[in-house]
C-alpha cells in the first residue's frame, strides 16, 4: 500500500495492556482468559466481563471476536471500545449495568496477533490478511477465515492455491488460531449444552451485517430452518437499522468457506453474524487503513447495536415472536 504505519492503531503489546487495564480497573466485573497461542506462540486471549467475573454462571454468554485479517485493525478498537464501554459504564448506565448482570461477555481483541503485529512492523503497512504460518510461497500464510470445520474446502469459497489471500490451509483446522478459538468455544459447552447463544466476527469492510451460510446462496438447507433463518434476519436486519450498515446473508457478498460464522452456527448452533465495519467502499485514503482518527466515531456508531444484540442473547427466537 505504501502508506505509513499509524501508531494510532493498537498493535498486539499495547492489546494485552489494554485488557491488563481494563481488569485492573475492574477487577469484579473483567478478566482475562489465555485461550491458547498462535503459531508465533503468542498468546491470544479473551476477556470475559460479567458481574461475579470470577464465577461461571448459569447467564447467556455471548462472544465477540475481532482481528482474524491481520489488515482489519479497526476492528481491535471495536473489540476494546466494547470492553472499555461495558465496564467503564456498569453502575452509571441502567442498560449496560443490567446486560452486564444478565450475561457473560467474551471478547477475543485479536484473533490473528501474528499477522496484526507484522501488518503494523511499519514503516508502511504490509497488506496482510493471513496468519504467519509459512507455506512456501512469498505471500505467506493461511486465512484462518477459510480454516474452519463446516463444509470446508467446499463449493468454490476459498482457494487451494498457497499464496491466494484466501487460501484455506491443508486440511480443515490447520492453522493454530482457529483450532484454539474451536476448542475453546467447545471448552464453554456444560452438559452438551453450548453455553455461547450469539456471537459477532468483527471485520472491516463494507459496513454489513451477514448471517450464515457463507457457503450456500440458498437460505433454507439442512442445518438451517425458517425459524432459524428467520431469526438471524431479523437480529441482523436490527443492528443494522441502528448503525446503518446493510444487512444479508453472508453469501450475497460473495460465497465463503470455512468462516467462522459457518461453523459456530452450523456446528455449534450460535446464532452468528459477521459484521463489515467502516469504510462503506474502498476510496483514495482508506479501504484497509483509514487513519486510527475514525475510531472513536466508528466504535460508538456500533455501540448501540452491539447492546441490542446483547438483548436477545437469552432467548433470540424472541426477535420473531417465538419463545422457546
Ligand atoms: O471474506 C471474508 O472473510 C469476510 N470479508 S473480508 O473483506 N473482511 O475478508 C466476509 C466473511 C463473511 N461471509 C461471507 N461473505 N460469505
Ligand atoms: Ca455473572
Ligand atoms: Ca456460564
Ligand atoms: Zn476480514
Amino acid at each position: 500500500t505504501g502508506q505509513p504505519v499509524d501508531p494510532g492503531y493498537t498493535d498486539y503489546p499495547e492489546m494485552i495492556a489494554a485488557a491488563d487495564a481494563i481488569v485492573a480497573a475492574h477487577p469484579t466485573l473483567a478478566s482475562k482468559v489465555i485461550i491458547g497461542q498462535s503459531f508465533l506462540a503468542k498468546n491470544m486471549i479473551a476477556i470475559k466481563i460479567s458481574d461475579n467475573v470470577a464465577t461461571d454462571e448459569n447467564e447467556p454468554e455471548v462472544l465477540f471476536m475481532a482481528n482474524i485479517h491481520a489488515r482489519e485493525h479497526l476492528t481491535v478498537e471495536m473489540a476494546l471500545y466494547l470492553a472499555t464501554e461495558l465496564t467503564s459504564q456498569y453502575g452509571t448506565d441502567s442498560r449496560i449495568t443490567s446486560l452486564v448482570d444478565s450475561r457473560e461477555i467474551w471478547i477475543i481483541p485479536m484473533l490473528n496477533p501474528d499477522g496484526a503485529q507484522y501488518d503494523l512492523s511499519g514503516p508502511t503497512y504490509k497488506d496482510q490478511r493471513k496468519n504467519m504460518q509459512p507455506n512456501g510461497t512469498s505471500k505467506i500464510g493461511t486465512d484462518i477465515n477459510r480454516n474452519f470445520g463446516y463444509k470446508w474446502g467446499c463449493c468454490g469459497g476459498s482457494s487451494p492455491f498457497k499464496s491466494s489471500d484466501t487460501y484455506r490451509g491443508t486440511a480443515a483446522w490447520s492453522t493454530p488460531e482457529a483450532t484454539v478459538v474451536r476448542d475453546w468455544i467447545l471448552s464453554r459447552r456444560v452438559g452438551g449444552q453450548q453455553q455461547i447463544k450469539e456471537a459477532i466476527d468483527i471485520h472491516t469492510y463494507g459496513e454489513l451485517v451477514m448471517w450464515p451460510f457463507g457457503y450456500t446462496f440458498s437460505s433454507i438447507v439442512p442445518g438451517m430452518t425458517q425459524d432459524q433463518y428467520d431469526t438471524h434476519k431479523a437480529i441482523g436486519t436490527e443492528m443494522a437499522q441502528s448503525n446503518g450498515y446493510w444487512p444479508g446473508q453472508g453469501s450475497g457478498l460473495y460465497i465463503t468457506s470455512g468462516d467462522t460464522v459457518d461453523w459456530m452456527w452450523g456446528d455449534q448452533g450460535i446464532f452468528s453474524f459477521t459484521w463489515e465495519m467502516y469504510p462503506k467502499s474502498f476510496d483514495i485514503v482508506t479501504g484497509f487503513y483509514p487513519p486510527a482518527s475514525v475510531a472513536p466515531a466508528e466504535t460508538t456508531r456500533n455501540r448501540d447495536a452491539a447492546l441490542r444484540f446483547l438483548g436477545w442473547a437469552d432467548c433470540p427466537f424472541r426477535s420473531i415472536g417465538k419463545e422457546n
